[in-house]
């Protein structure tokens, strides 16, 4: 995967807005995202059928203006839709073995927080590395304390070269200093998903960032 395409990666589930999600993302693909990432999650989630309705829409969305679709978790939703990637955590199957089930073409991304898991992800062949959270969050339900861009800086001296994006409470206000630290590109969900003017939002993230 083309490494400019994680600059500005965008999250959402149907979990994460008031608002209409086709309609949230549509706005942040017209204020200039690069990369979307389906992840339905939570009590607020939609079911299987709704999830895989829902997750054929949002990728309408993204083929009509070429942005890649990422599914999150689930990788047999990613193989039936056509995803463009699938994005795994640490407590899912490694990447090694995802990539047994996936065609050649789709990218996997690994959440790797720790130097061995980044090394793990590297060893597998993952596409990019998804590290933090960098601030707090509140739209991870589990989600550890806070490591900062410090840990991507970490990861960068120990070695790892493929692409990094950053996650977790990223804003207008700290997107550049987790670019600074060696990120490619920023991923983030609530700054976008609910802001008032999804497109606005995203607009001014990408000015920020723009490389
Ligand atoms: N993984 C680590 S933090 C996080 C995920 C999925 C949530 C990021 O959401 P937000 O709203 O950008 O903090
Ligand atoms: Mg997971």
């Amino acid at each position: 995967m083309n490494k400019e395409l994680l600059l500005l990666y965008f999250i959402m589930g149907s979990q994460d807005t008031e608002q209409n999600p086709a309609e949230v993302l549509k706005q942040a693909i017209a204020g200039g995202i690069t990369c979307f990432q389906f992840r339905e999650k939570g009590p607020a989630a939609t079911q299987a059928l709704q999830m895989e309705e829902l997750a054929r829409e949002l990728l309408s969305i993204c083929r009509t203006h070429s942005i890649p679709f990422i599914v999150n978790d689930d990788v047999e939703l990613a193989v039936k839709i056509g995803a463009d990637g699938i994005h795994i955590g640490q407590g899912d199957e490694p990447a090694s073995e995802v990539k047994k089930k996936i065609p050649p073409h789709m990218v996997v991304g690994v959440s790797a927080k720790t130097l061995a898991e980044a090394e793990r992800a590297v060893q597998d062949k993952a596409d990019y590395i998804g590290t933090g959270p960098m601030y707090a969050t509140t739209s991870k339900e589990d989600a550890d304390d806070p490591i900062g861009p410090e840990g991507i800086q970490d990861l960068r001296k120990f070695g790892i070269t493929i692409p990094i994006v950053g996650i977790g409470g990223i804003t207008e206000a700290n997107a550049a200093r987790v670019l600074k630290a060696g990120a490619d590109g920023v991923s983030l969900i609530s700054a976008i998903s609910r802001a008032p003017e999804p497109e606005k939002a995203a607009r001014s993230l990408r000015q920020l960032i723009h490389k």
